[in-house]
């Protein structure tokens, strides 16, 4: 790369990040660019553009027929091994969707973030560069009818299909993003592949090897696990706790986790023909005239036979672009000994081939070579549990077969959210519960006068403000646009796991839930659960406005239904408990050592807001008095329950002066200047809008004339926002 000199900039830009920002001088300072990350403008469709909209024209036979032809279409500048370029879609989508995981619902194919930095770039996702511009004459025909995202995803599954197998199906629907998502933390080391283990606390050898959340690959620039085993090591039990801890960081479960491997690695190959050093610089880091391809390869013509990848090299089976059951009848046929590839990685190999397994070259005319495994294969036949289950599928092809499709489905989809968001005529029938399913509204919506008497109930209910707003925020707060699950739709706040969650006990929303299902069973009003708890909501916030002398309407849409304990997944839903909820003052015992405001603007993120909107809405819930408990950190107003600007007015009074009351500084005591009287308590959460500068220019404006009325406008549009982001029949 030529040489940036970043210390005298001619032009007075900083576009590189060299050129040291802010984040260099105060690297622990709270940043709150994740908020500000897609800018409407940045959209080269537009800032209204409507991806379904654009989709909608599409003809997905003819799509089809032309990813189809481009299979066996070989190209000189990267020849298709065995004239097919099945295999090689494959792993594009399935790295594409593999970064999925479930912890914080980040990663996934559902934003075509692979075209950027550093999915572009990571070591694991070496030549798929070439993947992607093989594509772009598709993209080319279409344009904006079919997204990156989807197209990648969707290359694969044809794939499958062009190569002998049945998918489940395939919902198209995921739209673009233009830049890198800068709101994911991919773990902690500095360097590409770090064998240091900086992501675990404890290791193999005292049993206790556990990887930090939210993570779910086992080292920086992978996918899932080192495919030569842990670190390297050519250890198949312990490559299957990695492999095991990993699949389950997505949701899959061993069967999912054989099923997946299995079939994938029933197609293709593996790359490793040729000196790994002479491979040169990722896309990200290639010179301008390699046009956003990496990875040169200097060993031949450092093409087709000689393409360095994984650095393995060789195929799983004899017969790597068909579908059948030939990984399983290969792995159970041989011995196998652990080997060095021509690229000097540990793969194992037969001890010795038996008739019929040997492969063809994928470019060498009558070369045959042994078929090779990796250790997270050899841990499909190594590990008890899953060598049971390979020797099910190894007796039962069907049972493959099906369990495959399902879980490629589930892998290809599972961050986009509920079925709804599933575009184009290949969807499935078939409901999956990981879809969090909720069930179709039955017959009319209720009409404004039964909405505005409803209302009157509530409002005449001894329930206050404090309850209801607190109550549907629980219901609304679980969504995270990561992988839109969770929100107010189907009530599920009053299901296992939720209704027992921490945060939904201390704030008592079992009881106000009570009160608002008996006025609904005495309305002869068709509304739902979930609806009527985020219409309590809306009264909640009309009642506290008008308490503080304001007369205002919360927008209310009802539509929402209530789903069933047997539509939820229990141990998925557990993901989406709130251990920390700035919003209500709300941290569970820290597990983190991150510090609360950081959890705050984390939240904020997952709910979609903008950053004057989690300003106004924390103030706003402050005043309210809805905390979670009976707490009254943050609080700081004489007259709690009304929709007033206190919070932010006595937040910038410099008659307080604050001090932390603990070590970690987590709580603080506010006292009067002149008198020292100990006025309010606070959290770091609180403080932060004082403390911050960019929040502190907020929290000012709100507190100034005029602000009240600007900081209510704020509320109410982040209120819907927060009670309307599951609501993809709206939008
Ligand atoms: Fe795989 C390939 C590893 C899973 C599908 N892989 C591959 C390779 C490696 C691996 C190393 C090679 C690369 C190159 O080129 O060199 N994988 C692996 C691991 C795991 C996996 C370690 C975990 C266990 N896969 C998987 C899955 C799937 C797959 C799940 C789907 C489903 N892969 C695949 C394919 C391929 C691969 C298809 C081939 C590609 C080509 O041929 O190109």
């Amino acid at each position: 790369m030529s040489e940036i000199k970043p210390k005298r900039p001619e032009w007075g830009a900083r576009t590189t990040p060299r050129l040291q920002g802010n984040e260099h001088w105060w690297p622990d300072q709270l940043t709150l660019n994740i908020l500000h990350q897609k800018h409407p403008d940045s959209n080269p469709f537009g800032s209204d553009f409507s991806y379904a909209d654009a989709f909608a024209e599409i003809d997905v036979d003819e799509l089809s027929a032309d990813v189809d032809a481009l299979m066996t279409d070989s190209q000189e500048w990267w020849p298709a091994d065995w004239g097919h370029y099945g295999p090689f879609f494959i792993r594009m989508s399935w790295h594409a969707a593999g970064t999925y995981r479930a912890l914080d619902g980040r990663g996934g194919g559902g934003t075509g973030a692979q075209r950027f930095a550093p999915l572009n770039s990571w070591p694991d996702n070496g030549n798929l560069d070439k993947a992607r511009r093989l594509l772009w004459p598709i993209k080319q025909k279409y344009g904006e009818k079919i997204s990156w995202a989807d197209l990648m995803v969707f290359a694969g599954n044809r794939a499958l299909e062009t190569m002998g197998f049945r998918t489940f199906g395939f919902g198209f629907g995921r739209s673009d993003i233009w830049a890198p998502e800068d709101d994911i933390y991919w773990g902690p080391e500095t360097e590409w592949l770090s064998t240091e283990d900086e992501r675990y606390t404890g290791s193999f050898e005292d049993g206790n090897r556990v990887l930090d959340n939210p993570l779910a690959a086992v080292q920086m620039g992978l996918i899932y696990v080192n495919p030569e085993g842990p670190n390297g090591v050519p250890d198949a039990m312990k490559s299957a706790q990695d492999v095991r801890e990993t699949f389950a960081r997505m949701g899959m479960n061993d069967r999912e986790t054989v099923a997946l491997t299995v079939g994938g690695h029933t197609f293709g190959k593996m790359h490793g023909r040729g000196k790994a050093e002479a491979v040169g610089e990722p896309p990200e880091a290639a010179k301008i005239h390699q046009q956003g391809f990496g990875w040169a390869n200097k060993n031949e013509t450092g093409l087709g036979e000689y393409t360095v990848t994984s650095g393995l090299e060789g195929a799983w089976t004899p017969t790597p672009t068909k579908w059948d059951n030939s990984y399983l009848e290969t792995i159970f046929a041989h011995e196998w000994e652990v080997k060095k590839s021509p690229a000097g990685a540990n793969q194992w190999e037969p001890v010795e081939v038996k008739e019929g397994y040997w492969v063809p070259d994928a470019h060498v005319e009558g070369k045959k070579n042994p078929p090779v495994m990796t250790a997270a294969d050899m841990a499909m036949i190594t590990d008890p549990d899953y060598l049971k289950i390979s020797k099910e599928f190894h007796e039962n092809p069907d049972v493959l077969a099906d369990e495959f499709a399902r879980a490629w489905y589930k892998l290809l989809h599972r961050d986009m959210g509920p079925r709804d968001r599933y575009l184009g005529p290949q969807v499935p029938d078939e409901i999956l519960i990981w879809q969090d399913p909720v069930p179709e509204h039955e017959g009319p919506l209720v009409n404004d006068d039964q909405i505005a008497k409803l209302k009157k109930q509530i409002a005449d209910s001894d329930l206050t403000a404090k309850q209801l707003v607190g109550t549907a925020w629980a219901s609304a707060c679980t969504y995270r646009q990561t992988d839109h699950r969770g929100g107010a739709n189907g009530a599920r706040i009053r299901l296992k796991p939720q209704a027992s969650w921490d945060v939904n006990k201390k704030a008592g929303v079992a009881e106000v839930i009570d009160r608002l299902e008996r006025i609904k069973n005495d309305s002869d009003a068709n509304i739902s659960l979930a609806d009527m708890i985020v219409l309590g909501g809306s009264v909640g916030v009309e009642m506290a406005a008008k308490a503080a002398g304001h007369d205002i309407k919360v927008p209310f849409t009802p539509g929402r239904t209530d789903a069933s304990q047997d539509m939820t997944e229990v141990d998925t839903h557990a993901y989406l408990e709130p251990k920390h909820d700035a919003f209500r003052n709300y941290l569970q015992q820290q597990t983190t050592s991150i510090p609360s405001e950081h959890l705050m603007v984390d939240r904020a993120f997952l709910l979609n807001l903008s950053v004057p909107q989690m300003t106004a809405l924390l103030g706003g819930m402050r005043a309210i008095g809805a905390n979670a408990g009976d707490n009254k950190d943050g609080i700081l107003t004489d007259r709690p329950g009304q929709l007033t600007n206190d919070f932010f007015v006595n937040l910038v009074d410099m008659g307080t002066v604050w001090e932390p009351t603990d070590e970690n500084e987590d709580r603080f005591e506010g006292r009067k200047r002149a008198s020292g009287e100990k006025k309010w308590t606070a959290t770091r959460v609180d403080l932060i809008y004082g403390s911050n500068s960019q929040l502190r220019a907020i929290a000012e404006e709100f507190a100034a004339a005029g602000g009240e009325e600007n900081m209510l406008g704020h509320f109410v549009k982040g209120w819907v926002k927060v009670m309307e982001n599951d609501r993809f029949d709206l939008h």
